[in-house]
């Protein structure tokens, strides 16, 4: 991690969320991200927000604790720390392994709109992450992967 948040910034993260139409029990619905995002003055792109809305609709159901909300901007400003943490959560069945399933239903769909992780197939990505060799893509190997491609801003 980078940079940390700061005490008043949490507390900041809190107040906006709290303040969220659809905000229930501490959680609020991925619809509101988009308001919650504003009201936060993060310089974010409409696909990005789109994109942030559809990770939470088909990761968690469309529900965004006040838990959650408070790791993502822990990891704001740390695109690597960020992604890994969605990684983890591509690992559906939790075997340490990004299988081609989760790699079609979960995977594709999260780096989709980061240029600098465009893997084109499975086999693709198995090319380019398994550095063991063993024809397995673990969660490590994805995360060292997409640590590289951030640092070197290498296509493939
Ligand atoms: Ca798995
Ligand atoms: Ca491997």
């Amino acid at each position: 991690m980078t940079k940390p948040y700061t005490d008043e910034e949490l507390e900041e993260v809190k107040v906006i969320f709290r303040s969220m139409p659809s905000y229930a029990g501490e959680t609020i619905r991925s619809s509101d991200i988009p308001r919650f995002t504003n009201a936060k003055g993060w310089p974010l792109s409409d696909e990005e927000i789109q994109n942030g809305v559809e990770y939470w609709d088909k990761f968690h159901d469309g529900v965004v604790s006040l838990e959650d909300m408070i790791r993502v901007c822990r990891n704001i400003h740390d695109t690597a720390e960020l992604t890994k943490d969605r990684i983890q959560a591509c690992d559906k069945d939790g075997d340490g392994f990004i299988s081609r399933e989760e790699f079609e239903n979960f995977f594709r769909n999260l780096v989709v709109h980061d240029p600098r992780l465009k893997v084109s197939s499975f086999e693709n990505f198995i090319q380019a992450v398994d550095t063991s060799n063993d024809g397995l893509v673990s969660v490590e190997e994805c995360g060292a992967w997409i640590e590289k491609c951030l640092n070197q801003n290498k296509h493939y």
